[in-house]
């Protein structure tokens, strides 16, 4: 347990090394308190009179009016504040927010999917317009929930701020550690390490060369087919090259539109036009010509991968993903798989595959100029935001979640903030929840603070593999956090540091559209190239192949993009 507090703190610090400059939590003298103008329930009379409009992003199958939805009535029953709802499928929200707002009908609050399904366009163009109006001025330290989390997460107050140096929208904190290290972590099927190899792994390119040839040549599963092994199969060729860079060079991947886009020594570089990146590519392409890649890797669906790695007939060695849930299932197989850092390289050493520290914070709802009463808003938001009434929008009780056993402790060390029912992410039954699309505040305490249950016998199972306690940890609902954390422990020492990302930039129009656009072309070219390196219809090693795709790099504007993204660097 003090190992696993010691890595919280860890990643906390290392969150907090990014302190912003901070218009709301920099840090400044405190303002004379002016009070909250809705300190106490109900916020005000309930007669039907005070209602908020808001366009939110449809849940399949779920109404939030009040009619149907029982946590809105819970909300409405408890604050006095009605709702008016324009409800709008993922697909269209950009462009239906965009309508509506060049329209002039647009509500008093636009909520955009928390966790980054859709997005709210051009939206420094509609802030610069005053349509959306800095919440700046609105003393959102007096909210005691608001309060925390800028002062947990300074970085806020840039993933919050445009060009104008105002803050927009209200925050959101993902804060979780299988979000972390989502991009090219990589899997071992431990039980091959267990019963050959008495639980070690590879540590260096070489020792996985040999590991993965062992496993093109035997019959590891022993069914009597030595031809049915998979040594290494990857979800993407993206996630792949990433993993493999990292043994290399501080390859960066903070998703799709910063696959390789980094700084250095405040200069933006494009990491995949780097040697070190064209060695892993070099890796990767012996891989293939020996036969240890899955040729399915690059085409299959993220479906298709992950049924051939769950499947009953054990046969992945080795396979590179990105987010773990995709992988959790009923299947009791993926306790299995650990995760295994980059092996280290020519240097002698390899990064981790984290990405920048902010990417955990971004702007939830907007307010709109229509808004009568933003501080109402602000007031609603930080009552969603507390423990009860977040615990309730989000899961159910009682089902998913429960009060905590009298003097348990959480992941964290410190008193257990609630208990988790259910190993696995349970699906919401329509017409209760408001998901991510309420205050959605899940902050390191929040996160950490969930009861830990046999974190012993998690740490046994880590340490030895032993399959007795296979189904015993598949069903603690603790394995899935408790697991990641100490699997990621050894990440923490290689992790890039956030001074290599570029923070996801707010780009005035022009810049954001031109940058769209050119990363609408180059990175499926980019995913393609690293696919035609891999499997040869490209030769990796001939230098006339290698400047011609640098050649077509220049002709499709990375150049061009990366000179945006210096301009409108902010960290
Ligand atoms: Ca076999």
């Amino acid at each position: 347990m003090k190992r696993i507090l010691c890595l919280i703190l860890a990643v906390l610090v290392t969150g907090m090394l990014f302190a912003g400059g901070g218009q709301v939590g920099g840090g400044t003298a405190a303002p004379a308190s002016v009070g909250r103008k809705y300190p106490s329930l109900p916020f005000v009379q309930n007669d039907g009179n005070t209602r908020i409009s808001m366009m939110i992003l449809t849940s399949a199958g779920s109404s939030y009016d009040y009619d149907d939805n029982s946590y809105t009535r819970e909300i409405t029953d408890t604050t006095g504040v009605h709702f008016d709802f324009t409800h709008v499928p993922s697909t269209d929200f950009g462009t239906r927010a965009n309508l509506l707002l060049a329209a002039g009908d647009y509500p008093d609050v636009i909520n955009p999917h928390a966790g980054g399904g859709s997005w709210v366009p051009d939206i420094a163009y509609w802030a610069s317009e005053g349509v959306f109006i800095p919440l700046d001025d609105y003393n959102l330290l007096e909210y005691p929930v608001i309060a925390k989390v800028f002062h947990d997460y300074p970085a806020l107050n840039l993933t919050l701020g445009l060009p104008d140096g105002k803050i927009y929208g209200l925050p959101v904190v993902d804060d979780a550690i299988w979000s972390t290290y989502q991009f090219g972590r990589a899997n071992i099927y431990m039980p091959w390490i267990r019963d050959h190899r008495q639980m070690t792994m590879p540590q260096n390119l070489d020792e996985l060369l040999q590991y993965l040839r062992w496993i093109r040549d035997t019959d590891v599963n022993g069914n009597g087919d030595r031809n049915d092994e998979v040594p290494l199969a990857f979800s993407r060729p993206q996630y792949a090259a990433r993993y493999f860079a990292n043994s290399f060079m501080p390859f960066v991947m903070g998703g799709d539109s910063q696959f390789g886009l980094a700084q250095e020594n405040g200069r933006v570089v494009e990491q995949y036009r780097a040697n070190e990146y064209r060695e892993a590519l070099k890796y990767m392409a012996n891989l293939y010509r020996e036969g240890l890649i899955k040729q399915d890797a690059f085409t299959w669906s993220t479906d298709q991968y992950r049924a051939l790695v769950l499947s009953q007939d054990n046969v992945v060695g080795m396979h590179i993903h990105g987010y773990t849930h995709d992988l959790i299932n009923s299947a009791e197989r993926w306790v299995e798989y650990f995760i295994i850092q980059p092996m280290n390289g020519p240097s002698g050493r390899h990064w981790s595959t984290n990405r920048g520290s902010w990417g955990i914070t971004r702007p939830g709802w907007y307010v709109t100029d229509k808004s009568k009463d933003p501080e109402l808003v602000i007031a609603i938001y930080d009552y969603l935001g507390s423990d009860p009434l977040f615990l309730g929008g989000w899961h159910n009780k009682g089902i998913e979640w429960d009060d905590p056993t009298p003097g348990a402790l959480g992941l964290n060390g410190l008193p257990s903030l609630y208990s988790r029912l259910r190993p696995l992410p349970g699906t919401q039954p329509p017409n209760r929840f408001w998901g991510q699309r309420g205050a959605f505040l899940m902050y390191a305490d929040r996160r950490y603070g969930e009861q830990a249950e046999e974190v012993e016998i998690i740490t046994e199972w880590i340490r030895t593999g032993n399959p007795a306690l296979r189904t015993r940890v598949w069903q603690n609902p603790s394995y899935l956090l408790s697991s990641l954390i100490q699997m990621s422990q050894s990440h923490l020492e290689y992790t890039i540091p956030d001074s290599t990302f570029i923070l996801t930039p707010s780009f005035n129009d022009a810049d954001q559209r031109r940058a769209a656009d050119i990363s609408a072309v180059i990175n499926p070219y980019i995913d393609r190239s690293i696919a035609e390196f891999t499997t040869g219809v490209r030769d990796i090693n001939n230098d006339a192949a290698w400047n011609a795709y640098l050649a077509d790099l220049t002709r499709l504007g990375g150049e061009e993009r990366a000179a945006i993204y210096q301009r409108n660097l902010r960290n």
